[in-house]
């Protein structure tokens, strides 16, 4: 009688099992960075910058050294003695580690203070004299070129003014061509603001320098261990053997926990001075004032259409502002990540980018926040221009999406930025999603609300996003190539230790790998254990963003799985005693082609694997493989968003949200719904009520949870998911695609294009987000587009009160350029008018 295990019944793909790792979670067991206490264990805080851009005259910590219960002061001058001051950024550029010459941003680390407790060390920061002469103040890309801008960089040689890349893709004479034979053109410019993670844990470290074994240890908030190792290697010139990277429970990074920040540095310096333990625990205005932000991109472009719909060219102008140190986390390549997969779902003839990235005095970053490199500004422009040339050639915006559409048996297909998209069915999503928005009635509805007044909207947004890098011909980080990595044990019960080369923060990589065992080796998932974070026991991987884990290191577990059923089958044919090609798998079971109730389980396999293995056969059932894809995944989703505007306010409420999102093949669809879920509360976030702006001196406004919101249960709206597009990815073993940050990357058009859609008479264009209430009234009472950085309100900002941007006042981003001189009044910010 033949064992068919249902796959299901194990636990295996497609399989809505409960996440293993909720359990410690929600007992309060789970083991956070800070839940971290060692012997001898001291602590370390830092002190920030008060001001944007300063040059440090003079700096006293001797009455900080004084304090009982104190142990170290770190300060620039004394890291500059070993040589790490400054520390390289994983895009080629420097940063301070603490500052020697100048403060280039508010809140960028001056010293550190390591003590008895964290409670000592803070008041021994606020010990701390440091002599500050101000300098004239960047805080936008505008001013960053402007006539006479102070060079925030005077450290770097070759480095005469604030332009950190020019940088192009794309064909620029086919794109002017599609131009000159275009019917209409149609223009959008809009700002994507600056947005934070903001991760409910923050980042820190615990460095534990061992002087008898030279062996460091560092415990950390990071999502990518074996980058931090290889970083510490090079940075502080310690064999790489002799470094441990410890990722333990990490509270949620949604990109923040990528970069190298200078805490981790600090820890690991004071540790390997005083030989003890050293913990650094960022608190959350150090978290949202100082540690890599997302987008602050002026995007500008236009799209040349022939009049019956048909897209004929975009061309596409970025200004990226990356604050005062080029950190991103991106692939090397790519100097503005990977925004040109912009309009890929799309069959765009000709295409053409342009890409400036400066300097300005704010905290660096600039890529990451639940995005794949900027595609999340990429699928945010696409699809606000969309909606733009819809709206001028007078067409429904779902027939304009769908007739240029890539089509379903254009697959493979070629954008013209250079992309290969590896599959999909965009116009069926559409379909699922206008049918289940009840798409013509809502039509009817509106016009008939219209004319009493009320004002509703629909919004459309889709998204296909390049998920998985590398592969590593086109995908390096500081040349390490991009690939993953998997190493399966099995255990002579049958019972496994998986571990990758990725990093779980909350996405269930614990649940979701131990599947894809179980799929490919009919293992119960119950009875494999999955690892993942510690560079001395997980194999070298290049960790978890970019929603890669699955395309990559998700794939890597298959072709482990793979690996050691090939074996299996050797050792079942010996104890089938048959030859190899005699034996046929089913799920969890080899049996005997020609007498198939004659079999044996994979456990048994396992267990021979140890005791009764064929001579000349290496002992043992466990191996790793390395996993180079072929080519990046390409999930789909369409969003469709319903509001009603209230024209006397400007407050506008959610109807209804549907989404469809196709990641081809489902592991475990209710953690997939979970993550399409978080995705879209960030969208609502960032289109409703979320951003980080600076005032004309730098000052950081929204370093807090009073001016920084992030939806809680009670603002969130309800959504509606759909999965029943299903389109494999050709490529990889078990054709999943990425999905993690899809519906943060697509969500936040579909929002604003409702809004936009809701007020369509009044002519306005474009409100650049956050849609808080006010911009929206003012665009609707102005009849004008609300456009540029979030204001800042203050009392002498022209127009009092009001201080409302003036509509696509200038052509230069951020407005007209100026810079601000340091203490100045505060210029209305958001036009960059400066004094
Ligand atoms: N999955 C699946 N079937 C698929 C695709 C994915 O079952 N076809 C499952 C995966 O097995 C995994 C989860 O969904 O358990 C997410 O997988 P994937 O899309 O591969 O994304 P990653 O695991 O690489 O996660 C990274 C992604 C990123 S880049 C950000 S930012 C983000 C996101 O995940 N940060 C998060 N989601 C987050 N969710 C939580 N809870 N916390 C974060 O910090
Ligand atoms: Cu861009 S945020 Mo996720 O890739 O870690």
């Amino acid at each position: 009688m033949s064992q068919a295990l249902d796959e299901i019944k194990i636990g295996g793909l497609g399989a809505s099992r409960k996440r293993v790792e909720d359990d410690r979670f929600i007992r309060g067991r789970g083991n956070y960075t800070d839940d971290i206490t060692l012997p001898g264990m001291l602590h370390m805080e830092i002190l920030r910058s008060p001001l944007a851009h300063a040059r440090i005259k003079s700096i006293d910590a001797s009455k900080a050294w004084e304090i009982p219960g104190v142990h170290l002061v770190l300060t620039g001058e004394m890291m500059a003695t070993r040589n790490l001051a400054w520390m390289p950024t994983l895009s080629y550029d420097t940063q301070a580690v603490l500052a020697t010459d100048k403060v280039r941003f508010q809140g960028q680390e001056v010293a550190c203070v390591v003590a008895d407790d964290p409670y000592i060390a803070k008041d021994a920061c606020e010990a701390i004299d440091v002599e500050y002469e101000p300098l004239p103040v960047i805080v936008n890309p505008a001013q960053a070129v402007a006539e006479g801008a102070p060079v925030i960089r005077d450290d770097k040689e070759n480095q005469p003014d604030n332009v950190i890349y020019d940088w192009e893709v794309g064909d620029k004479a086919g794109t002017d061509r599609a131009f000159e034979q275009a019917d209409v053109v149609s223009k959008l410019k809009l700002h994507y603001p600056r947005s934070h993670p903001s991760p409910i844990e923050c980042c820190g470290s615990i460095a534990d320098f061992n002087r008898a074994t030279s062996k460091l240890t560092v415990y950390m908030t990071t999502q990518a261990p074996h980058i931090i190792r290889a970083a510490v290697a090079l940075v502080a010139e310690l064999p790489e053997h002799m470094i441990r990277i410890v990722s333990p429970d990490i509270g949620g990074g949604f990109g923040n926990k990528v970069p190298v920040y200078p805490g981790y540095v600090c820890s690991i310096l004071a540790s390997i001075l005083l030989e003890r333990p050293v913990k650094w625990i960022e608190d959350k205005s150090g978290n949202l004032i100082s540690t890599g932000f997302a987008r602050d991109i002026y995007l500008d472009g236009e799209m040349a259409l022939r009049r019956d719909g048909k897209i004929l060219g975009v061309r596409m102008h970025a200004d990226a502002d990356h604050g005062a140190f080029f950190s991103d986390a991106q692939p090397s390549k790519f100097k503005i990540g990977l925004l040109h997969s912009t309009f890929a779902c799309y069959d765009l003839p000709a295409a053409h980018l342009t890409a400036r990235g400066t300097y300005s005095n704010k905290a660096p970053g600039g890529v990451a926040y639940r995005c794949s490199f900027r595609v999340t500004e990429a699928m945010f422009f696409q699809e606000r221009m969309i909606a733009a040339a819809a709206a001028d050639l007078g067409m429904d915006p779902a027939e304009f999406r769908r007739m240029n559409f890539v089509k379903d048996e254009q697959f493979p297909h070629r954008t013209p930025f250079g992309f290969l998209l590896d599959s999909g069915q965009y116009g069926k999503c559409l379909d699922v999603g206008l049918k289940a928005v009840g798409y013509e009635d809502f039509r009817r509805e509106q016009a008939a609300a219209r004319k009493r007044g009320k004002l509703l909207g629909l919004g459309i947004s889709t998204m296909t996003e390049p998920l998985g890098a590398g592969n590593s011909r086109e995908y390096d980080i500081l040349g390490i190539k991009m690939f993953d990595s998997a190493e399966l044990k099995i255990h002579m019960t049958g019972k496994a230790i998986l571990r990758t080369g990725a990093k779980t923060q909350g996405q269930g990589h614990e649940t979701t790998w131990a599947q894809i065992v179980a799929h490919e080796l009919g293992l119960p998932a119950e009875d494999v254990v999955v690892e993942e974070g510690d560079t001395d026991t997980a194999p070298f991987g290049m960790g978890t963003y970019a929603s890669r884990s699955t395309p990559v290191a998700g794939a890597a577990v298959s072709m482990v799985a793979r690996k050691i059923r090939a074996k299996a089958r050797k050792l079942a044919a010996h104890l089938l005693e048959v030859s190899e090609e005699d034996v046929e798998w089913e799920l969890g079971r080899f049996y005997v082609r020609s007498a198939p109730d004659r079999g044996v389980t994979i456990q048994e396999c396992a267990m021979a694997a140890y005791s009764n293995m064929p001579d000349g056969m290496e002992p043992g059932l466990e191996n790793t493989a390395f996993y180079d894809p072929p080519n990046l995944t390409w999930p789909f989703a369409v969003y469709l968003v319903t509001v009603e505007v209230d024209p006397q306010t400007g407050v506008w409420d959610v109807l209804n949200i549907v989404a469809v999102d196709d990641c081809g093949v489902r592991i475990n669809p209710m953690i997939v719904e979970g993550q399409i879920m978080g995705g879209l509360t960030e969208a609502y976030a960032m289109a409703n009520m979320q951003f980080i702006t600076f005032d004309a001196e730098g000052n950081c406004v929204g370093s807090n949870y009073m001016d920084y919101l992030l939806p809680t249960a009670w603002e969130t709206p309800g959504f509606e998911l759909h999965s029943e597009v299903v389109t494999p990815s050709p490529h990889h073993p078990i054709g999943a695609k990425g999905v993690g940050e899809c519906a943060a990357v697509g969500g936040p058009a579909a929002f604003v294009n409702a809004v936009l859609d809701a007020i369509s008479d009044t002519g306005v264009r474009n409100i650049d987000m956050p849609l808080l209430p006010d911009r929206v009234w003012e665009a609707i009472t102005s009849r004008k587009d609300v456009s540029g950085a979030p204001p800042v309100r203050t009392d002498d900002s022209p127009g009092g009160s009001g201080g409302v941007v003036p509509p696509q006042a200038s052509t230069s981003p951020g407005g007209s350029g100026g810079v601000v001189p340091p203490q100045a009044s505060t210029g209305d910010l958001a036009s960059g008018s400066g004094v």
